[in-house]
């Protein structure tokens, strides 16, 4: 990994925050994704132009 980036999300509960980071990073939309309390963290790694970057 060539590149660290952290991404927050930040907003009222229920606009879609999980579900958009759950999409980022597994490339499925779950309408039973769960009530996020207080904060959760995901991970990924993507290429771009041949770099390695992590969003975490
Ligand atoms: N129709 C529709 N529903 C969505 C979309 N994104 C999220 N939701 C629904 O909105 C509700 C709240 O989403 P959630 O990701 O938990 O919001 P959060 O509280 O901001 O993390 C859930 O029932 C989701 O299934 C969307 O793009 N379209
Ligand atoms: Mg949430």
């Amino acid at each position: 990994v060539q590149s660290l980036f952290k991404v927050v999300f930040l907003g009222n509960s229920g606009v879609g925050k999980s579900s958009f980071i759950q999409y980022y990073c597994t490339g499925r939309f779950d309408s039973k994704v769960s009530t996020t309390v207080g904060k959760s963290f995901h991970s990924d790694v993507r290429a771009h132009h041949g770099s390695l970057f992590e969003y975490t």
